[in-house]
């Protein structure tokens, strides 16, 4: 049986011990990880291998941390090209659960875990939990989506560590999210914030207010959000709303959390090297200073990588959190590096809306995606010119383009978009590069 007490601000846990490391142990500990780990990736995959040899970098060449910046950068493109398993450091025999994310084009990107990973993911979860004051009288609905998708199981399992009592009710059909959340007593709720601002608008327009339910804590993230949107979900919901942070690629949940100061996201260190670069020269920029977020995994045994450019920016803060915990705060990341959108909680690139459409016709037209954001929830339209020739087709002909469109686009990238066919030269020509995502979310639509 564990045992909680408080501490300054929040709940102390013994599970969460490795939050509150002194920080020469932390260090320490990070380093022994980061030699082991460096070097298991380069004695088990050829592509580390041939990375580091091609920088002249060895193993042993790691005496301390600092030394991690001799070690090449890994992006998408090292998982794209190496699809699906180049980058594994174990056997397939070892591995317990395979999980996909969206690549920069057509096919995915996929990540494993063995089962000592699957332990370390779940303690990260759990911590996170820990961190935002759930504990194992809670009962957590679980609206993050299941399947390849790393948000459903992620918080899942953790959810079950914690020892609170999980709903999974996965994402989607919003009437029963909200009769589940009535009935069953929930308190806590995991979602995209932005499913769950519809879940709001849903509740409000079925006349329930969320307000006089138990639920008190949001857990949220798998997409940028706001302060502004933070202030309206907490008074519309009653509830403290936090941020947690991770990608696919280091493990999924659990990289990074708030705590109940509500200021920063704590890196779950131990397991994950946070550096901020600055975006163009990769040069490691000081504490404090804001840049693009570069994570090497500490103790992934399954798929170890090393230096992944996130394309996330944000800045490590340096100041002590008043939470007490010694684990490195990151700011909320807000935006990205590279062309990479967010809707509904899936990861989009534009080059993916281009394959797809490729996959229907031939010759790529001129295209544009917009996105708004109706009732909370995130709309992905394509507007797609037709060309003159396509002009002399019947309608019914037109139909069958537009409906081939969206099947193609549904089938690479997993959400529906609606496709609208537009005259010949309609859409705006941009001098440079075309502008291909115009993004009308703001902070005031929610
Ligand atoms: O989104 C994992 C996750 C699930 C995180 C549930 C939090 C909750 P991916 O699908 O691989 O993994 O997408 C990772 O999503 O590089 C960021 O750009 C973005 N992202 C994730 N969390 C946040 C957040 C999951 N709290 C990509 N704020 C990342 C802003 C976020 N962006």
């Amino acid at each position: 049986m564990s045992v909680c007490w408080n501490d300054k601000a929040g709940t102390f846990h013994p599970d969460s011990a490795a939050d509150y490391l002194p920080l020469r142990q932390l260090r320490c500990l990070q380093l022994q990880r980061l030699q082991a780990v460096v070097k298991r990736a380069y004695e088990r995959v050829e592509h580390f291998r041939q990375r580091l040899d091609s920088v002249g970098v060895k193993p042993e060449d790691i005496r301390e941390l600092e030394d991690v910046r001799f070690l090449p950068f890994t992006d998408k493109n090292d998982l794209r090209d190496t699809y699906p398993y180049g980058l594994f450091a174990s056997p397939m025999s070892d591995i317990v659960r395979l999980h996909a994310s969206s690549g920069t084009t057509g096919k995915p990107i996929v990540v494993g875990y063995t089962q000592q990973d699957m332990e370390v993911w779940k303690n990260v979860m759990k911590r996170t939990f820990l961190s935002v004051g759930l504990h194992q009288n809670d009962i957590i609905q679980n609206a993050f989506g299941y399947g390849l998708f790393t948000g459903g199981l992620g918080a899942h399992y953790g959810a079950e560590a914690l020892g609170a009592t999980v709903v999974p009710t996965s994402g989607g059909n919003t009437d029963r999210q909200i009769m589940v959340m009535r009935d069953f007593g929930v308190t806590a709720m995991c979602a995209t914030p932005s499913y769950f601002v519809h879940i709001i608008e849903t509740a409000e327009d079925m006349g329930l207010d969320l307000r006089s339910l138990p639920l008190r804590v949001g857990v949220f993230g798998a997409e940028p959000w706001t302060e502004p949107m933070r202030h309206y979900i907490e008074e519309k919901a009653g509830i403290k709303a936090y941020d947690i942070y991770g990608l696919s690629e280091i493990i999924g949940p659990g990289v990074a959390t708030e705590c109940v100061v509500q200021d920063g996201l704590h890196i779950h260190e131990d397991h994950f090297l946070a550096e901020i670069v600055d975006p163009v020269t990769g040069e490691v920029l000081p504490d404090g200073e804001e840049g693009e977020l570069v994570l090497t995994t500490l103790s992934k045994e399954a798929m170890p990588i090393i230096r992944y450019r996130t394309h996330d920016i944000t800045r490590l803060i340096p100041e002590t959190c008043p939470c007490g915990r010694t684990i490195r705060r990151m700011a909320r990341v807000s935006r990205r590096t590279d062309d990479m959108f967010i809707v509904r909680g899936v990861n989009v690139f534009p080059a993916q809306i281009e394959a797809a459409l490729l996959r229907a016709e031939r010759n790529l037209p001129h295209y544009q995606i917009i996105l708004s954001r109706k009732g909370g929830l995130d709309q992905m339209e394509v507007q797609v010119e037709v060309t003159k020739e396509m002009l002399g087709d019947t309608i019914s002909e037109l139909e069958n383009l537009q409906k081939r469109f969206a099947k193609a686009i549904e089938d690479v990238v997993g959400i529906r978009a609606v496709v609208t066919l537009v005259e010949p030269q309609s859409i705006a020509r941009s001098q440079g590069k075309a502008k291909r995502v115009i993004d009308t979310r703001k902070e005031d639509q929610l």
